[in-house]
């Protein structure tokens, strides 16, 4: 049973304000300790926001919820994280959906190569009927997902030996991915060697040159410092990639109907910021990595989307998520396969 401070208060009347301030606050636990746990460092702009979420949660709710950040992988990999989300270890934990769908299939869809053309279409599309369709299936896996993605961005591939200009530069290009099946599945059909690796040994394998490359966005290609161990930078945008703000369903459940108002508004509207934020970053980003070393050019990603045509990537996992979702996607991205 927790305690809550007024209740102590309650019980134990004046004797209770004698106590040292500091005991009196040790006994302050609030009703609902979470955990909110996820992948990126500490300046990523989820990090700056996800702070102000808390305290903005601990405010609202008089200390009723409490939520403690625990960024950067301290708790462990994606893989790891995932697993206690569902047990229920942690609370709240931010994932890619392309990483969630080794749990619910359908969640990689808003990943699929080249589809969103801009940031319009990708809102447009996640926070109306495809993101709602993606979010039952989550529901399904009894986790609950936030109505609003927060960006991860368009994602750029590194490399420590060559540019990537066009799509013959992928053959046999050992390239970091993270772990999930669409991930590997398309750079196999760009033709590179892809592996299967958790963000949180991203830096390393790329340091002591286990893998020669990686795709991320901007924001954290700067803020992970990958480019101390990359040298080129191909401004490919080859997919969009969004974390889903996701919820423990019995943790979630326990929250009374008031409090669940306040968290989810709370979460809703830091991500909304965080969107805001990493835009600009990775619109500013490119001169600021520049000037670290870093090499950039920019390829036509005509040629990349051809080739993945030509491989039937795009035939393939429309057969995989069915003509229902599949139709949801091209209402935002236009005609894929
Ligand atoms: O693992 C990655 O590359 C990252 C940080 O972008 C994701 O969480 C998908």
């Amino acid at each position: 049973m927790t305690i809550t401070r007024r209740r102590v208060l309650a019980a134990t009347g004046a004797t209770a304000l004698a106590l040292p301030l500091n005991r009196a606050f040790a006994q302050n636990k609030a009703e609902f300790s979470y955990k909110y746990a996820n992948n990126l460092p500490v300046a990523h702009p989820m990090n700056t926001r996800a702070k102000e979420m808390a305290d903005a949660i601990r405010a609202d709710t008089n200390g009723r919820v409490d939520i403690q950040l625990f960024p950067n992988n301290q708790l462990g990999s994606d893989t790891d994280m995932l697993s206690q989300l569902r047990s229920g270890a942690i609370e709240f934990f931010t994932l890619s959906g392309l990483i969630l769908s080794t749990l619910v299939p359908a969640a990689s869809i808003s990943g699929i190569g080249f589809a969103f053309k801009d940031y319009d279409a990708v809102w447009k599309s996640m926070d109306g009927e495809l993101g709602a369709y993606i979010r039952a299936q989550i529901a399904k896996a009894n986790l609950v997902a936030m109505d609003k993605i927060w960006d991860n961005g368009f994602r750029q591939v590194t490399s420590s030996n060559k540019p990537i200009a066009k799509p013959e530069d992928m053959d046999g290009f050992k390239i970091r991915v993270p772990v999930s099946p669409l991930w590997t599945s398309m750079f196999k059909a760009l033709g590179a060697a892809p592996a299967s690796i958790n963000f949180a040994e991203v830096y390393s394998a790329l340091q002591t040159r286990i893998v020669d490359g990686q795709e991320n966005p901007l924001a954290i290609i700067a803020t992970a410092k990958l480019y101390e161990v990359q040298k080129y930078c191909s401004m490919t945008n080859h997919m969009w990639d969004g974390f889903w703000f996701l919820s423990n369903k019995r943790a979630w459940d326990k929250l009374p109907p008031d409090l669940q108002a306040i968290v989810a508004k709370r979460i809703n509207e830091a991500g909304l910021k965080e969107r805001a934020d990493v835009a600009e970053l990775n619109a500013g980003l490119q001169k600021e990595l520049a000037g670290k070393g870093m090499a950039f050019n920019q390829p036509d990603p005509a040629a990349f989307r051809d080739t993945l045509r030509k491989a039937g990537f795009y035939a393939d996992w429309k057969s995989k998520y069915g003509d229902e979702a599949w139709a949801l996607l091209e209402r935002g991205a236009g005609k894929l396969a």
